[in-house]
């Protein structure tokens, strides 16, 4: 049976049509992994970036995302967003020092007094100044985000006071500053990626670990930790990294996308930290562990004098006080 005569150039434009029609159709897909499960302060924030990034650059980039580690610990993501085989990550700055060891320095216990002091200042001209220093790396420094205060949690004993750590074999971050210093508590330091930490508590290769409510919450530990001691020795930083090279193709317009994106991610990754501080607490009472709550961190600061020394030497005290200092 032969076409009518116009139905093949009539075909011809249709197929044109749709082909110029799928470049704005066209959609790239970006990986972006964390540590932590989907029901917590780094699932709440990336899903929030992946809503906010399709929404902000009209369907052009979708992120897909991964959580508990599924495509690799913290430092392992880094690594990969570093090379490329993976787009973008947040991760507490634990591992970061491996790769931007000028970031070790906000890793010094008691160096931010609360919440505001240390949102403030990464938010500022200290924090911003050092998110530029990754670029030279391949990564993206998007935003800081947030882990939160960090506490001490163990199977052996009910810890009221420094000499309470000694001899504890106690799993740490894969983080230089944070073992010295965990050392003067008289501290067994087991650096180990978070991934392996659950099986580690639960099979007593580690007496304890230490992190903030929001990932011993997330993370279930109370179901493998009997203390816990609110410390709060540590304030932990997150970051949302991503690959620079991919970071570079975007358009001037979607980097914008990507940057307020990752704004309305840290909202909601600091919104869910307040909401866990308010209520992990009574959380892990009713799930059976010891707390204490009241903690005299005048002395687990003077237990760490010697490596305050130490520190002052290896960052420079001045910058110390400065970060110390801000408002
Ligand atoms: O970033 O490794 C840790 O203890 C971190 O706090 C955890 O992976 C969340």
């Amino acid at each position: 049976m032969r076409l009518p005569r116009l139905a093949l150039p009539m075909a011809c434009l249709a197929a044109a049509a749709l082909w110029t029609a799928a470049p704005a159709l066209a959609q790239e897909t970006m990986k972006m992994n964390i540590s932590i499960g989907q029901n917590s302060h780094y699932g709440v924030a990336i899903d929030t970036f992946a809503k906010e990034v399709e929404k902000r650059t009209g369907g052009r980039y979708k992120i897909q995302n991964f959580y508990s580690g599924a495509l690799g610990a913290e430092r392992e993501s880094i690594e990969a967003v570093q090379l490329g085989t993976l787009d973008l990550t947040m991760t507490s700055t634990g591992p970061v020092p491996n790769f931007v060891p000028e970031v070790a320095i906000l890793d010094i216990p008691f160096l931010f007094k609360d919440y505001a002091q240390a949102r403030s200042t990464l938010d500022g001209p200290i924090g911003q100044d050092m998110l530029g220093k990754f670029q030279s790396k391949g990564i993206v420094a998007l935003a800081w985000g947030e882990n939160g205060f960090r506490h001490m949690t163990n199977n052996k004993r009910s810890v009221n006071a420094p000499d309470d750590l000694k001899g504890l074999k106690m799993r740490t971050m894969e983080n230089p500053v944070h073992m010295q210093a965990y050392k003067a508590f008289g501290i067994i330091p087991t650096p180990m990626a978070f991934t392996e930490v659950f099986t580690a508590l639960q099979q007593g290769t580690v007496d304890g670990q230490e992190n903030p409510l929001s990932v011993i919450s997330a993370a279930k530990f109370a179901q493998v930790q009997k203390f816990i001691t609110l410390t709060g020795h540590v304030y932990s930083p997150a970051l949302l990294l991503m690959n620079k090279a991919k970071w570079d193709k975007l358009s001037a317009a979607d980097k914008q996308a990507f940057a307020e994106s990752a704004k309305e991610a840290v909202k909601a990754n600091r919104a869910r930290i307040d909401e866990d501080e308010r209520r992990v607490v009574a959380e892990l009472k009713s799930q059976g562990m010891t707390v204490v709550e009241v903690v005299d961190k005048g002395k687990f600061q003077t237990a760490l004098e010697p490596t305050f020394v130490e520190f002052g030497k290896k960052f420079g005290q001045d910058n110390i006080n400065k970060i110390k200092n801000a408002k």
